[in-house]
């Protein structure tokens, strides 16, 4: 079995879209599916939206009130499938903002029966492209993948922030097994880097695939908040260094 945890925050322009991408996805590959889509305290239709697709498609709906950020929302999908999930299965997480274009789940999956215990889609790696992003969103994900590099270097990663990615469900229900709540911290975008971090210290095997951001699909501008993600993101480097990771 396969989960789809999908956080939402006023993706009322992009969740119908993909969600009826994934279901054709799933229906070509042949692979059963639940949908977790989590509501992040959302002042858009986005919860009539979940509602409605949920009487269609295999969706177990979630939510936030009032909004609390990514990492909240991710820590609420991500306990939930491990709660509901086999070890052998496979957790994916993608943005509601249709920005992660379903047609690479089956390979991250092919990946993870290689082996693997996170696969991560990744611009940066081979095959891997961004389309439709500003100069200044470019310059600011590559700025800030360097520093987590340099700070937290895993071999083979080159994609620390992209939350469009693929775990054995075993991996994620050991994250909560050992870490608890420390398991994911950061209340906001943080949480992205945290996550593969936090796995990477209980031993998790990560590799990627490359894959192409499609930004120009996306509905809407973007909400994140550029100075106070940085903040979020220095102040995660430095508590995570002084627990020694
Ligand atoms: N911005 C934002 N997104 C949230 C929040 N809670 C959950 N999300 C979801 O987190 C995912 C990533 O958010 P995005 O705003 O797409 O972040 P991003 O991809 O880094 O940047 P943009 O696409 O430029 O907005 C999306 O699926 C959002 O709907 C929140 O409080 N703020
Ligand atoms: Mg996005």
């Amino acid at each position: 079995m396969l989960y789809i945890v999908i956080p939402a925050y006023n993706e009322e322009g992009n969740l119908t879209s993909l969600i009826e991408s994934i279901v054709s996805m799933a229906a070509a590959n042949n692979l059963e599916y639940t949908m977790i889509i989590i509501d992040d305290g959302s002042t858009d239709r986005t919860p009539e939206i979940i509602e409605d697709l949920s009487t269609r498609y295999k969706i177990l709906p979630l939510e936030n009130r009032p909004n609390s950020g990514l990492g909240r929302t991710m820590a609420k999908g991500l306990k939930r499938a491990a709660e509901i999930s086999a070890d052998g299965d496979v957790i994916i997480t993608l943005d509601g903002d249709a920005t992660h274009d379903p047609v690479y789940i089956p390979s991250m999956i092919d990946k993870i029966n290689q082996g693997n215990d996170v696969i991560v889609a990744s611009r940066f790696a081979p095959g891997g492209a961004e389309k439709g992003l500003s100069t200044f969103r470019k310059v600011l994900s590559r700025g800030s993948g360097a520093l987590l590099k340099i700070f937290f270097p895993i071999k083979g990663l080159s994609d620390y922030t992209c939350g469009y990615r693929a775990f054995r469900a075993g991996a994620i229900k050991r994250g909560f097994a050992v870490l608890g709540e420390g398991f994911i911290e950061e209340a906001g975008f943080s949480a992205t880097p945290e996550i593969l971090l936090k796995l990477r210290s209980l031993g998790a095997r990560i590799d990627e695939v490359g894959f192409m951001l499609k930004y120009d699909q996306k509905v809407g501008k973007s909400k994140v908040k550029v100075s106070k993600t940085i903040i979020q993101y220095l102040k995660m480097i430095a508590r995570l260094k002084m627990k020694g990771l």
